[in-house]
């Protein structure tokens, strides 16, 4: 490679925003007016637009001082982006995009919602300028879209720097410190500001030593990271750890009614803000995994929320409590406690008990972000309380980023679900607070308060961002359903092979949903079966088969196969109860084998190996037959992605390859281990003959 080819290649790809997306938008006559409280965003918003039209031969007219367009102005452009005039849309995220007398008007709330709207022409690409355009009405279903980073400052002698990160190193920080040159930070708020995100927590929920001073002796450096995502539209928080009165300011407790502890954190926060003024507050880890939290001094979870909650009210800051409480030191002996029951037991007695800055932030399944799981019912069971359902776009259970998972139908699925108000009021609705069905409650009920939906992030500094290319699309889509839930999964997909190779040959789009459109559903047809998790390695940090990895083990997630059967009875009639922690109708279609759906069979119920499924065929044949059909799949789509070599990037396309490589290897791995198991422990042969080893 000679000198100029290493100068030229960027230090890291365009993701889903290369310059040429930018294409039909940069061609055209556009005017921006900005409005009196432009601020960072609003610059934002400004300069792509004078760096696209650049770029692309139009013309950019920037109205300033803030006036609004006359209809003349209007006329005389193609695009014409505007900042709040008396029709704008409520809120300031929120914007209309609507075709007037040949020109298209993006008309915004305030900044963010100039910056989302200017993103929305940029997807539509060409389609954004059609007469066919019709009105539009954008504002984002959920408040807050936040993506929070498990990166620790230091490099973690177990987790690394990233914990259950999969694309190398920290963004943010290198050498036990922040980063000197933020440059790939701003690269990185900016893809998060085109999709919608618009808070960031900086550190791990595990908080260890040197992360912990973030709050105190880091503050400059948080600042800075905060300046790097502003312009973006995305807000600062920071994990801290409940112990911090102690730890930081050598206080004897971090009782949360002791007047001293509440002192310290008032004066911490004071400081915080003083240092970040628009700063977003604090996520908490509490009692969970070893963190430690308010069980310490006999207080609840109520207090210990409400003890950061007080201290970050003067100064409009929030903070997100995870509910993902439970005993990691189990008997697996003991089969009446169940690990899923855990954060129900804990937090539904406290509903109505938390500051209304609280959000309880929920795993969106009741056991830890498996590849099927149900919905947690916690989630439909506060109705006193702001909720936040959090995903993991990080695929520490759904293949590493060394496989092929695209989760947007997973996070569809879990939005859309029906949980509470029998069956007509969704994931998405709680968290955002909106009622279901007009018919399941009172006309005039007032909306419950707002929180959002969480994930944790993929990225790393890997030149990729995610490791696997094909995981920057689980990053896109999760920003996307979290602003539209209702967005078709697959539909998504189009939208970000359109922006990540503009113009490119038809064969990459059908390339890559033929790798990415059922790749969730491959994964698990080659994983732990029919719902009932885990099977994952602990000795390779959860990569890889291990069937009995966690079996007898402390952690609460067991399959208890033996001779006869498989699976976790939850039922009320006979098992843990879990299933009477559902409203109707899941606690009864749940409970009931023959109506409880086949991909969460085990999850609800011990069943006979030679248990008949809706399918038809027997749980052990399933077994048998989806692993040996995953395989085959995984194996015909790594051919087909040889095939493409010609259309795209040749980077792109061996770093893919290699992952297929790696899948395939993986899947076999998978297939063999769990079809031997399976066989050694039930004795019934594979109706197939397929081998067994
Ligand atoms: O899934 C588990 C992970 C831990 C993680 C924990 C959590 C940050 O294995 O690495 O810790 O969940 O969500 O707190």
């Amino acid at each position: 490679m000679s000198a100029a080819d290493r100068t030229e290649r960027p230090a890291w790809h365009p993701a889903w925003l290369p310059e040429a997306a930018f294409g039909p938008l940069g061609a055209r006559r556009v005017l921006v007016a900005p409005g009196p409280d432009a601020g960072p965003v609003g610059r934002t918003v400004v300069d792509e637009l004078r760096a696209a039209t650049a770029q692309h031969g139009g013309t950019l007219t920037v109205l300033d001082p803030p006036a609004a367009p006359s209809p003349a102005d209007v006329r005389a452009h193609d695009l014409v982006l505007v900042v709040g005039p008396a029709d704008a849309p409520a809120g300031p995220e929120a914007f209309d995009h609507r075709r007037e007398d040949g020109t298209t008007v993006v008309v915004a709330g305030g900044p963010a919602g100039l910056l989302y709207g200017m993103h929305a022409v940029v997807r539509d690409g060409e389609r954004a300028f059609g007469a066919d355009h019709g009105p539009r009405h954008h504002r984002p279903v959920a408040p807050v879209r936040m993506l929070d980073h498990w990166d620790n400052v230091d490099v973690h002698p177990v987790m690394g720097q990233v914990e259950r990160g999969y694309a190398g190193g920290s963004l943010f920080y290198a050498d036990g410190r922040v980063r000197d040159d933020l440059t790939r930070v701003g690269a990185y708020a900016r893809l998060l500001g085109s999709i919608g995100v618009n808070a960031v927590a900086l550190n791990n929920v595990n908080v260890h030593a040197t992360e912990a001073r973030l709050l105190t002796d880091g503050l400059g450096d948080v600042a800075r990271l905060a300046a790097a995502f502003r312009p973006h539209g995305v807000r600062a928080y920071l994990s801290v750890s409940f112990a911090s009165p102690m730890t930081l300011g050598g206080l004897p407790t971090a009782d949360p009614l002791d007047a001293d502890v509440q002192r310290w954190w008032a004066q911490a926060a004071d400081r915080v803000w003083a240092a970040v003024p628009d700063f977003g507050g604090f996520l908490v880890k509490a009692d969970s995994e070893g963190q430690p939290g308010p069980f310490a001094y006999g207080r609840d979870h109520a207090d210990g929320a409400n003890l950061l909650a007080r201290a970050v009210a003067p100064h409009g800051g929030t903070v997100f409590w995870r509910a993902f409480v439970y005993d990691h030191h189990q008997d697996w002996r003991d089969r009446r406690t169940d690990r899923a029951r855990a954060a129900h037991d804990h937090f539904t007695p406290l509903d109505g008990r938390f500051d209304a800055n609280v959000v309880l932030q929920v795993k969106h399944g009741p056991l830890d972000f498996q590849t099927r799981e149900p919905v947690s019912p916690v989630l439909a069971s506060m109705p006193r309380t702001r909720v936040a359902v959090e995903l993991q776009v990080t695929q520490e259970y759904t293949g590493q980023q060394q496989h092929v998972c695209y989760l947007g139908p997973w996070w569809s699925e879990i939005l859309r679900f029906g949980l509470a108000e029998d069956g007509t009021r969704t994931v998405a609705q709680i968290v955002s607070g909106l009622p279901g069905s007009p018919a399941s409650g009172p006309p005039d009920a007032d909306p419950l308060p707002a929180a959002g939906v969480v994930a944790v992030s993929n990225v790393g500094d890997d030149v990729f961002w995610t490791g696997h290319p094909l995981a920057q699309a689980n990053l896109y889509a999760f920003g996307r359903l979290a602003w539209d839930p209702d967005a078709d999964p697959v539909a998504l997909l189009d939208e970000w092979v359109d922006l990540t190779f503009p113009g490119a040959d038809p064969r990459v789009r059908a390339t890559l949903h033929a790798l990415m459109d059922d790749s969730w559903r491959t994964y698990e047809a080659y994983t732990a079966p029919l719902g009932v998790g885990f099977m994952v390695d602990p000795l390779r940090g959860h990569y890889g088969p291990n069937v009995d990895g966690y079996e007898y083990s402390r952690w609460g997630t067991y399959h208890f196969a033996d001779r006869d059967g498989i699976g976790v009875d939850r039922t009320r009639a006979t098992g843990t109860g879990f299933t009477g922690q559902y409203p109707a109708p899941w606690r009864d279609l749940y409970e009931d084998v023959a109506t409880c759906p086949d991909e969460l069979l085990l999850f609800f119920h011990h069943v006979p190996w030679e248990h008949r499924l809706h399918s038809g065929t027997t749980v052990v044949q399933h077994v048998y037959d989806s692993r040996a059909d995953a395989v085959d799949v995984v194996e015909r789509l790594r051919q087909h992605w040889a095939d493409a070599a010609d259309v795209f990037p040749a980077d792109w396309h061996a770093r893919v390859g290699e992952r297929l490589d790696e899948q395939l290897r993986s899947a076999v791995e998978w297939r063999d281990q769990v079809r031997t198991y399976v066989y050694r422990k039930s004795g019934v042969p594979d109706a197939q003959g397929r081998p067994i080893y």
